[in-house]
């Protein structure tokens, strides 16, 4: 196991739209064993290989409470097959775009289909801040981040504190 480098914004790999896995081995459960350890160390709730320099459609997320028993689930290409017309403010984050926070609408219910890590096929409903991580995620794998949700001025906005933290950073050193 092994604990990867997060890319962030504006590194144009995370625009990449990442593919399909077509067999899921043992190399796969590595991977999505790098990204659970990733996930926590940084601390997120979610994390798509892409953020790791994967293009890969595989996602993992942990919803649990801080201090409850994990329950880390990953997800090999997911697809949404149904959603609800109801929507759901939320305030996102996301770890390639560290120490910015706005609010995105989406779905409040989606009907998902993806292989779990032993590449067994699920279809569920995932609801609430299920269906909000999940959403947030599979984005990730068509090159989508959530500041391309928000306004132009918002996403620049959001893209420069990157950059002027990791400067800052970097002159501290
Ligand atoms: O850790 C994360 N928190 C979060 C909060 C609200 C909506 C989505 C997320 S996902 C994010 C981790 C991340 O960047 N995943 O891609
Ligand atoms: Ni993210």
């Amino acid at each position: 196991m092994a604990i990867k480098q997060i890319l962030t914004v504006p590194n144009p790999v995370l625009k990449q739209v990442s593919r399909s896995v077509e067999v899921v081995t043992d190399e796969t459960r590595a991977l999505m064993d790098d990204m659970l350890e990733t996930m926590y160390d940084a601390p997120g709730i979610g994390l798509a290989a892409i953020q790791i320099g994967v293009p890969l459609r595989i996602i993992v997320m942990d919803l649990a409470e801080t201090d409850a028993t994990p329950e880390p689930k990953c997800f090999i290409n997911p697809e949404i097959l149904d959603d609800v017309e109801e929507l759901r403010l939320w305030e996102e984050g996301c770890l390639s775009v560290p120490d910015f926070y706005e609010e995105v609408e989406r779905p409040r219910r989606v009907k998902l289909r993806y292989l779990d890590y032993h590449g067994k096929e699920i279809v569920e409903w995932a609801e609430d801040m299920y269906a909000t991580c999940i959403q947030h995620e599979m984005d990730h794998l068509n090159g989508v981040l959530f500041i391309d949700h928000l306004s132009r001025l918002k996403r620049q906005r959001a893209i420069k504190k990157v950059q002027k933290a990791e400067r800052e950073a970097e002159t501290d050193e």
